[in-house]
């Protein structure tokens, strides 16, 4: 039976992945973090047999142990600061947790495998915000990084790191270049989910409007239930890599509250959007559009989600939760 460690298990993809795995057979251990977390009793609900260990990617001593408790085949590095407004209010700890958690977890492993580096495979979560004053359209692997937040920058770290250890120890450590995915179970405080979850409340008659930024960046939206089997397929391959997930399509915000209000029968949107300077960035990312080729020609990964269908989904669980709130 192979055995993964996740880190991240509590967040949209970390819960994605532990399904996947667990339905292929794995023996899934996740790191949880704090003395009572309060996600843990929606963690064992949702991955029934998943094995939590205590820890925490800014304390060394809490990975080693949880790797020698795990004793992973392979460990997904999920867990990170992940909300880029909130790296500006709090680069320290972004840097702590996003950045310098993977060196920690990267060394950890390496001193864990002993003299075998290709004892456990690894996985890194880096991001298309790395590449946020896109230097090139469509962006793939070889785009030059020019991050534009304090969170873009910790990635950027962790991104060199896991290729350095790669080629210093030969590890079997790869990299998932994601662009946003997606889905009903993303954070309220990201874009997406913010709007499907004012959608939902506005229609039901609940809220009178939404604030939200700027409305002119464009993203490269998919599915996260798509992504993480990218991430799985990445480590199965007999060489480490680094690859691009996206869809090959970008849209706007103001894209994404035409689909959403219109699904609820809203065709203008204005008379509800409100715009507010608290939500802008003080360095936005104006554009992502990745470009997949790699991934779908070395991996065989496809996608099945398209963006009208994902907008759908979202606005639908947010009606579903939100009714029964009432
Ligand atoms: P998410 O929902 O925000 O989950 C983040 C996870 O990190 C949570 O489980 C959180 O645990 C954990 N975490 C935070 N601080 C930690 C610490 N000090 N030690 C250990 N774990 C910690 O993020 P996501 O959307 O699932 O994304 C997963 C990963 O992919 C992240 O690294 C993110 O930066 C990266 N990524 C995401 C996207 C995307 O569009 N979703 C795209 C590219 C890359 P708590 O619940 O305890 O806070
Ligand atoms: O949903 P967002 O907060 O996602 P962002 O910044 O693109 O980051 C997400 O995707 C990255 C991959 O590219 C991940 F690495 C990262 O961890 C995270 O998952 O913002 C998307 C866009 C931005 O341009 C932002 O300025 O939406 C714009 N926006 C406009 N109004 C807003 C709002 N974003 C948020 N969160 N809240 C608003 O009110």
């Amino acid at each position: 039976m192979q055995r993964a460690l996740i880190t991240g298990i509590t967040g949209q993809d970390g819960l994605y992945l532990g399904e996947l795995l667990l339905s292929k057979g794995y023996e899934v251990y996740g790191l949880i973090r704090g003395q009572n977390n309060p996600k843990r009793e929606m963690v064992e609900a949702t991955l029934p047999g998943v094995k939590l260990i205590q820890g925490d990617l800014t304390d060394f001593a809490s990975l080693l142990r949880a790797l020698e408790i795990a004793q992973p085949d392979e460990v997904y590095n999920l867990g990170a600061i992940s909300f880029v407004a909130y790296s500006w209010d709090n680069p320290l700890v972004t840097t702590d947790i996003t950045g310098k958690g993977v060196v920690n977890l990267l060394e950890a492993i390496r001193i864990y495998s002993g003299d075998d580096p290709r004892k456990v495979r690894y996985y890194q979560a880096s991001t298309s915000e790395m590449f946020g004053r896109v230097q090139e359209v469509p962006q793939r692997e070889t785009t030059l990084l020019w991050p534009r937040s304090p969170y873009g920058v910790a990635k950027v770290f962790g991104h060199y790191m896991t290729i350095n250890y790669r080629e210093s120890y030969g590890m079997h450590a790869s990299s998932g270049i994601l662009f946003n995915h997606e889905s009903p179970r993303r954070g309220y405080e990201f874009v997406t989910r913010k709007i499907t979850n004012a959608v939902a409340r506005i229609k039901l008659g609940l809220q009178d409007d939404i604030s939200l930024g700027n409305l002119d960046s464009k993203r490269d939206w998919g599915f996260a239930g798509d992504y993480v089997r990218g991430m799985w397929q990445m480590l199965q391959q007999p060489e480490p890599d680094d690859y691009v997930l996206a869809t090959g399509e970008t849209h706007s915000i103001r894209e994404f509250l035409d689909l959403a209000f219109k699904h609820v029968g809203i065709e203008d949107w204005a008379p509800y959007v409100k715009q507010d300077p608290r939500f802008m960035r003080p360095a936005e990312v104006d554009l992502l559009l990745g470009d997949p080729a790699k991934a779908e020609k070395k991996l065989g990964w496809t996608r099945e989600v398209e963006f009208p269908e994902l907008v759908s989904m979202m606005v639908d669980n947010d009606l579903r939760i939100q009714s029964a709130l009432r």
